[in-house]
């Protein structure tokens, strides 16, 4: 975990370096495109463990700008909603809009030992 936080933060530092180096006469736009997760409508909360997420299924309403949370009681995890194109990692979270109803499954996207292939579950939009 420590050893973790550290190479985040010394990449991030490299990433500013690189940043400020770069940035040339555009530097206006940097951060125009973080996300709002105030302007979500509604929110879902994935609890992520050793080696399971907290619910079979999660459900959104579509085309409402909901914030998807991922938290980790134990472990380290993230999620990949490979069908939105969506990452989040743990202590995360992201607003997405989903305008066509199904379920989508997701997946734990950091290799996490040994029940890591195990971790998997569904959105479902409706
Ligand atoms: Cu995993």
């Amino acid at each position: 975990m420590f050893k973790k936080t550290w190479l985040m933060m010394t990449l991030a530092a490299i990433m500013l370096v690189l940043a400020a180096c770069g940035s040339g006469n555009n530097a206006e736009e940097t951060g125009s495109a973080v996300e709002e997760p105030a302007t979500a409508a509604s929110e879902i909360v994935i609890k992520a463990s050793n080696w399971e997420f907290d619910q079979a299924e999660y459900k959104i309403k579509k085309g409402e700008a909901t914030k998807i949370s991922v938290e980790t009681k134990s472990g380290i995890h993230g999620i990949l909603i490979e069908d939105l194109g969506v990452k989040i990692q743990s202590g995360d979270a992201e607003v997405v809009t989903i305008n066509e109803p199904g379920t989508y499954t997701f997946f734990c996207n950091i290799q996490c030992g040994a029940g890591h292939s195990k971790m998997k579950s569904t959105i479902v939009v409706e």
